[in-house]
């Protein structure tokens, strides 16, 4: 297959086999993406398309951004990489520092990963390898939540709720169970912010622990708001009841906050946006703008410490890691990243523009398709009814149109997600809702 456009440099499309893409499809008709400034991308014939999905929800400062583009070049110039094992460089020290600094209190711990993925598996074998030098290995069942996603490595796909996910995979699934979603669209359709209803829901997880006891279970693992699912946001008082049995029982609580760590909510992490301290923290994407692959998992300090002084000294006391933990491009533009959120205020920007895109968004109801309306902090999700015989096709061909128009807008299915760069202005998200406006008006 050729590309039109030589400009774009690929000349073929067939050796890349694309991820979570349907790669016949997108291979007769592709979509592609030659620049980035600001909120803007541009497709290799120069056309502008505005971001609405901030990349993919990891784009949080803008595209380009200066100070982080710097701060890659002179760092790869002066250092390309170190070993992180038994060695260590100076930037990873000062990152972790960062990240603990903005943590939740208590949480100040941090252990780098690459990806949002490893993020998820580094936090299981924590919460096992925490339970085992407290003296109780049997805590091994790790209890997830239907439509949760915790990326694509085994831990995140076995604790994933996401069934298309993990049915080529039953092997790997022993030692999990789930609770139910927290989706009532019934009760719930066109809610702003938390919904009202669901936090019953939470009761799910006391029947587990009654049914495989608590002695047997590590850990539960929840995104604090279900971003790649759909946008589904925990109902009012669902997650303190979450968080209560998990005190109670023993059980350590991990929130994946990939997506909504950064700022996303208004606040550095979902656990300060819903005042809940979890023990372990993921994220990734938005640590440093997604400039250079990377993750971390925060962990309580008790964490830490039980499972270091478990080991007898000079032994490595977690036997697990990354060729590429902390790498130093990555611990780079995170520095840059951090400091461009304070220096611009970023978090607080998003939280004093989210009524203004509540607002927008829920313009949309009453237009066509149009089944329900979700948002939190700069998080949108417009779920639309599926088409009789085809579900996601709809969704699919909104966001085509969308593209065509100049906007990008993710779809999971039949729903359309919207997380924008924290730097997006008022007018830009007007142009976002009207071109979803425009595009579900013209089609079937
Ligand atoms: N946890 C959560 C909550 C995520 O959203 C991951 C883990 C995995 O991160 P990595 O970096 O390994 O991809 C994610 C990733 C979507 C979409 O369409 C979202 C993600 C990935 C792919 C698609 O919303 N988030």
């Amino acid at each position: 297959m050729k590309l039109e456009n030589p400009s774009v440099q690929a000349a073929t499309l067939e050796h890349f086999w694309m991820p979570f893409t349907a790669n016949r499809q997108f291979k007769a008709a592709p979509r592609l993406l030659a620049k980035a400034d600001g909120m803007y991308y541009w497709t290799p014939d120069g056309r502008q398309v505005l971001d609405g999905t901030a990349g993919l929800w990891c784009v949080n400062a803008g595209h380009n951004r200066k100070p982080i583009v710097e701060a890659v070049q002179q760092q790869a110039a002066t250092m390309d990489y170190a070993p992180p094992f038994n060695i260590g460089h100076p930037l990873a020290f000062d990152a972790a520092t960062v990240v603990a600094n903005l943590a939740p209190s208590g949480l100040q711990r941090v252990f780098f990963t690459n990806s949002g993925s490893e993020s998820a598996d580094t936090a299981i074998k924590m919460a096992l390898a925490y339970h085992r030098a407290r003296g109780e290995p049997s805590r091994r069942i790790i209890i997830g939540r239907e439509r949760g996603y915790h990326g694509v490595n085994i831990g995140g796909t076995m604790a994933g709720g996401i069934p298309g996910n993990r049915k080529a995979f039953p092997a790997l699934m022993a030692g999990v169970d789930h609770i139910r979603s927290t989706h009532d669209p019934a009760r719930n359709a066109f809610s702003k912010g938390q919904p009202a209803h669901g936090a019953e829901f939470a009761d799910e997880l006391e029947r587990l622990v009654t049914f495989h006891d608590a002695s047997n279970i590590a850990a539960v693992i929840v995104e604090p708001m279900a971003g790649s699912a759909g946008v589904l946001i925990p109902p009012k008082g669902y997650l303190e009841k979450i968080a209560a049995t998990c005190r109670k029982h023993g059980i350590v609580l991990i929130f994946d906050e990939v997506i909504t760590g950064f700022g996303r909510l208004g606040t550095p992490f979902a656990a300060h946006y819903f005042d809940i301290t979890p023990d372990l923290l993921t994220c990734a994407k938005a640590i440093n703008n997604a400039a250079v692959p990377m993750g971390a998992v925060i962990a309580k300090n008790e964490i830490y410490d039980t499972i270091v002084n478990a080991a007898p000294e000079g032994q490595i006391e977690f036997l697990h890691g990354y060729t590429y933990s902390a790498h130093p491009l990555a611990c780079a533009a995170l520095l840059a990243t951090q400091r461009l959120y304070v220096d611009e205020q970023l978090f607080a920007r998003a939280q004093a523009m989210a009524p203004t895109f509540e607002a927008a968004l829920h313009s949309l109801r009453g237009t066509r398709h149009v089944i329900d309306i979700r948002n939190l902090g700069l998080v949108g999700g417009v779920e639309l009814e599926p088409r009789a015989g085809a579900a996601g096709r709809r969704g699919f061909e909104a966001h085509v149109k969308c593209f065509e128009a100049g906007v990008l807008v993710r779809f999971t299915g039949d729903i359309l997600a919207l997380s924008p760069p924290l730097i997006i202005a008022e007018e830009q998200i007007g142009r976002i809702v009207e071109t979803i406006r425009g595009a579900l008006n013209s089609i079937e």
